[in-house]
């Protein structure tokens, strides 16, 4: 028996936690999490876990495949890799050079694995590089640069030194990043105070010092009682706003009538309650994080409402304090050489992006960086302001990640070519003209990553095994289309080569990362004061009043609006995530589905049983023509207003034998919601749709 221990970096999620797989006679059999990483310390979560179930699925696509049926019809034909790859390269050719460089869209899921594929992009001259984040963090994203002039991922969170952490709509122990998981419950265990701020108990709820059960859609109302609080009992850092913070008299105006006790009947929160939270965060500041979100396209108000939690760290003093929310240190801010990078070989592309984003009116406030590829759908649907004829879907599945799959598809029509790049499947891939498959993260290499934090470090992805299957690394796919498409600079055939590109300049060899797959840049933990040009806004200052904001029409500080009560037969559909699941690509996992094969319906005691449903009932909720069946789970410790359900479930493709038809699927609940997003945050609000809810016959 020949065992061996391999570092690599966990592919389960997009949190990519640092991981050691033991491989006893080349058969990867056990995965913990990589005891030499900070935060880490071996552990994992249950998804990380499950990897080696992923590994050795035969429902995984095995071999590349073009379409020979129509579009979603699930027929297919077994290709070569060269075949394939020389299909999509012609196709590509021809289509740039019948409708221009710039018809080639790409989205992927972000992340640190981009920059050898984004530099293809370039290589190939096309700008429309885009992420799925219109369905995610773009809220947040924009809402920090709105805020401080920089992005989400600028500020780090120091959980393990904090003394009071809010989470609102953010659900820290169930949508989990395995070291911040660590360090909040290292640092409850040291006294932090912990409050939630949701409309169901989650998991963090019940661990919660204080729990708020609020009404749907209201955050943005508590938020600005919060803040009225802070300024009418005078609890704020006095200091740290004069020093830092722009206009704040013109807050102090804006929310003179938003008082806790006009909070209360919006949000159902009593009044001496927000106030009681204002004081509590005084009195932990600046040691107290209020966690902005993470998964906030859901209403048409959630960018103002992050905005708003930025302005309360802010307040507290929290931003770049120890137990706050501390400047993100980076590998140059310890004296250290970024890796070198791929994209900076091509000039980026002359043409302008075909989602308007930073160019057209009312979109030049947006991140320009990774687009908003919803409105690059309007693109391909319309052809305007210029066609886009060719799509590469990489690690994204837009037909479940977006509402409505029947109407994203139909924006989808004009494609002359859509490819899908994935280790599994997925409505997207089944609805590809070609699919190419690429190995499971234990079977493959990526490009080096760099993690920046207190102690940044360079981490590696080694493979554990060989594919199993006719699959490639994600590295191949691009070097071999490049190849194909004459970007010689990018021609790569061994990983190897390419690690000592990047690794070029850094004084890190490939060696350095035998002993633990990590390379730490630094010695000590670094923590950055706020100074002198922290802030990239006009004023240099955290800024209240966001010019770039209001030329685009739309106000620094919106007035605000009740959400809409549902009808009265009707629920307004609320949904996140579960520790067991990670998105709608681990239902079909044959260890995870054993432990969680459905989703269930949360909804309120009282309107059960008006309904006369009781738990593990089937009903159906239906909305718009659609319906689906699922189980109900009746509780007092959700919002009578709303439902909610895990998203992922709900699967059609006959080649996922075990996720088949179990539970449902949320996205298919909010007809044509890909075309409600939000001028001001840039992401699609999910949560205005209300549904219906029956006892199923
Ligand atoms: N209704 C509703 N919609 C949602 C959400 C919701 O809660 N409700 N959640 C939203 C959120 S937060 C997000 S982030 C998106 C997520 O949705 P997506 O951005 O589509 O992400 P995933 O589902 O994680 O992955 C998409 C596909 O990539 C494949 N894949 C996974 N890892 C890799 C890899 O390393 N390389 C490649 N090439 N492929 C890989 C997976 O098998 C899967 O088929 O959905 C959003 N949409
Ligand atoms: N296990 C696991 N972990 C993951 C993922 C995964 O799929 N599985 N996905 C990763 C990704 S891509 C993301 S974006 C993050 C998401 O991380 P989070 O955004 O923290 O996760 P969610 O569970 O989607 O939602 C957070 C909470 O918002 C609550 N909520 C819904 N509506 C409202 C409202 O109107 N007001 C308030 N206050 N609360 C509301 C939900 O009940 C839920 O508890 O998780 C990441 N981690
Ligand atoms: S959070 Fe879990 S699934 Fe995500 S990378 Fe870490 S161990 Fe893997
Ligand atoms: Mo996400």
């Amino acid at each position: 028996m020949v065992k061996e221990y391999v570092y690599s970096i966990c592919g389960m999620c997009s949190v990519r936690c640092p991981i050691q797989v033991e491989v006893v006679d080349g058969r990867a059999e056990y995965i913990q999490g990589n005891p030499h990483a900070p935060g880490i310390q071996g552990s994992l979560c249950p998804r990380g876990a499950a990897g080696t179930a992923l590994t050795y699925d035969k429902e995984r696509p095995q071999h590349p495949m073009i379409r020979v049926g129509e579009r979603g019809e699930g027929k297919w034909r077994k290709a070569s890799w060269d075949e394939a790859l020389d299909y999509v390269a012609d196709r590509l050719k021809a289509i740039q050079a019948e409708y221009g460089k710039q018809s080639v869209l790409f989205s992927d899921r972000g992340g640190p694995f981009r920059d050898f594929y984004r530099a293809f992009l370039r290589g190939i001259g096309t700008p429309n590089y885009n992420n799925h984040d219109s369905a995610c963090a773009r809220n947040v994203q924009n809402a920090a640069l709105s805020v401080f002039g920089f992005g989400r991922k600028d500020v780090a969170y120091d959980l393990k030194n904090a003394k009071h952490v809010v989470l609102q709509q953010r659900n820290i122990f169930e949508a989990v990043n395995v070291a911040e998981v660590n360090n909040l419950l290292n640092g409850m265990e040291a006294g932090c105070k912990l409050s939630v701020i949701d409309i169901r108990a989650n998991v963090p709820a019940t661990k919660a010092d204080n729990f708020f059960l609020i009404r749907p859609g209201t955050d943005y109302a508590f938020n600005l009682a919060v803040i009225n609080a802070l300024i009418d009992e005078e609890l704020y850092d006095k200091q740290f706003v004069a020093d830092w913070i722009s206009d704040f008299d013109v807050l102090k105006d804006f929310v003179a009538g938003y008082t806790p006790e006009w909070a209360e009947d919006e949000t159902g929160i009593p009044a001496a309650s927000i106030r009681d939270l204002a004081r509590q965060l005084a009195e932990a500041a600046p040691s107290v994080i209020w966690h902005p979100g993470w998964m906030t396209a859901r209403y048409s108000d959630s960018f103002y409402m992050t905005r708003t939690i930025y302005i309360i760290n802010a307040m507290l003093g929290s931003i770049g304090a120890k137990g706050g929310m501390p400047l993100m240190v980076k590998p140059g801010d310890v004296g250290a050489k970024g890796l070198k990078s791929f994209m900076d070989l091509y000039p980026k592309p002359e043409g302008k992006r075909v989602d308007g984003v930073g160019w057209m009116e009312g979109r030049k406030h947006f991140d320009q960086g990774p687009g908003l590829v919803n409105l690059a759908y309007d693109a391909i649907a319309t052809g305007e302001p210029y066609p886009i004829k060719a799509y590469i879907a990489h690690r994204h599945d837009p037909l479940m990640a977006f509402p409505d799959k029947d109407d994203v598809v139909s924006m989808w029509k004009n494609l002359d070519l859509l490819v899908a790049v994935t280790f599994s499947w997925s409505d997207t891939a089944w609805y590809a003209d070609v699919v190419l498959p690429i190995s499971p993260y234990l079977e493959r290499e990526d490009t080096i990553m760099t993690k920046n934090g207190a102690k940044p470090s360079f981490i590696i992805r080694k493979r554990a095994i060989a594919p199993i299957y006719d699959t490639k690394a994600i590295w191949e796919i691009y070097a071999g289309l490049a190849k194909r498409m004459g970007l010689e600079a990018l021609d790569y055939d061994n990983i190897e080569d390419i690690w000592k590109f990047q690794l070029d300049g850094t004084g890190v060899s490939i060696e350095d990362f035998d002993k633990t797959g990590i390379v730490s840049l630094a010695k000590e933990p670094l923590l950055k004061p706020v100074k002198e040009g922290t802030f990239k806004t006009p004023s240099g200052k955290i800024q209240i009043i966001d010019a770039k904001l209001e030329g685009d029409g739309m106000p620094s500080l919106l007035p605000y609006v009740s959400p809409q009560r549902p009808p009265a037969d009707r629920f307004r559909i609320t949904f996140g995530r579960c520790a067991l699941h990670t998105q709608g690509h681990t239902v079909n996992n044959a260890l995870l589905f054993e432990r969680m094969p459905e989703n269930t319906l949360w909804i309120h005691t009282d309107k059960a049983k008006a309904l006369g449903i009781a738990t593990d009932d089937h009903v159906t909720v239906s909305n718009n023509g659609y319906s689906s069946k699922i189980r109900a789970f009746v509780t007092d410790f959700i919002h009578p207003e709303a439902v909610f359900m895990i998203h992922g479930f709900g699967h059609t493709l006959p080649c996922e034998s075990r996720a088949l038809g179990k539970g449902a699927a949320d996205n298919l609940l909010m007809p044509k919601g890909i075309r409600r997003y939000d001028k001001s945050g840039g992401a699609i609000s999910m949560q205005e749709h209300f549904v219906q809810v029956a006892k199923a016959q």
